[in-house]
């Protein structure tokens, strides 16, 4: 018997008639076994109502539901599973190619000197860099050109998911290849923590390890796929968190393989 969580206060969740089969989606995703590390949600705040479910059960579920969206409060990070369909993350590739074009991803340093494995660029107004002077927002590329304007369907991703009609000023595009991984950090660069983080996963499967909001202690982890939008607002915001690794290759959404992961910020 595996315990499973369903459908309770969450602030994001917006009942229609699709709800049944949402919460039946919760249901499946929100399982855990105690030994199954990469997945256990946590019910601080998030889905407070429990069944017990069988084996069966999951397999049956699971069939039912194939890619469904599927909503899930990690420690208050909200992680929406497949929240884009395959035609929406192609259509933000689509999207991405002229801003990689015109702001080629580069490796940045980090303060002490060390070459980062992931690659980055960004759009929108200010880009998050990083050298010997250490971490900040510029207004641009390491090359010296202003950074592309963010693309419509990130904004409008963006608009969806936080219902904020504030805008983000920085996409941070982060390009995972084989073997990239980024340690556990904060996102604090930014002037008001009020507003929310965003991160939009596409490509490769990655392991995204959520901690504290202090340096330290007990942390979870679980595997993002292509399409999964992460929330990172209230008391998430200052977590760390970080990518041990990425299955290279586990999708074909870019044809050389590699995950991409945009980060969408208000800085100012
Ligand atoms: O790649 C991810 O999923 C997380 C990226 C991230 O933590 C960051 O850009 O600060």
């Amino acid at each position: 018997m595996f315990k499973a969580i369903t459908r309770g206060q969450n602030p994001l969740w917006h009942p229609g008639p699709d709800d049944v089969a949402r919460r039946w989606s919760i249901a499946r995703l929100g399982v855990y076994r105690e030994r199954e590390k990469a997945l256990q949600p946590s019910l601080r705040g998030g889905f407070h109502e429990s069944v017990m479910v069988s084996s069966w059960g999951l397999r049956w579920l699971a069939q039912q539901e194939g890619a469904r969206m599927t909503r899930l409060m990690i420690r208050d990070f909200v992680v929406l599973k497949s929240h884009l369909d395959p035609a929406a993350q192609a259509g933000l590739i689509e999207a991405l190619r002229p801003v990689l074009k015109a702001a080629p991803p580069f490796s940045p340093q980090t303060p002490s000197g060390k070459k980062m494995s992931v690659r980055m660029t960004s759009a929108g107004a200010l880009g998050w860099i990083s050298d010997r002077t250490g971490y900040r927002y510029a207004p641009q590329h390491p090359g010296g050109q202003d950074w592309p304007a963010i693309p419509d369907p990130v904004l409008r991703l963006w608009a969806e998911v936080t219902g904020l009609e504030r805008r983000p000023d920085c996409c941070l595009i982060n390009y995972y290849g084989e073997g990239a991984r980024m340690g556990l950090h904060q996102d604090k660069d930014e002037a008001d923590f009020s507003w929310p983080v965003v991160s939009v996963s596409l490509g490769d499967d990655g392991l995204f390890r959520i901690g504290n909001p202090t340096r330290g202690g007990r942390t979870e982890s679980v595997w993002l796929s292509s399409g999964d939008v992460v929330v990172m607002g209230g008391p998430a915001r200052l977590s760390y968190h970080g990518v041990d690794r990425i299955r290279y290759k586990s999708s074909r959404l870019l044809p050389r393989g590699g995950r991409l992961n945009l980060t969408l910020r208000v800085v100012t």
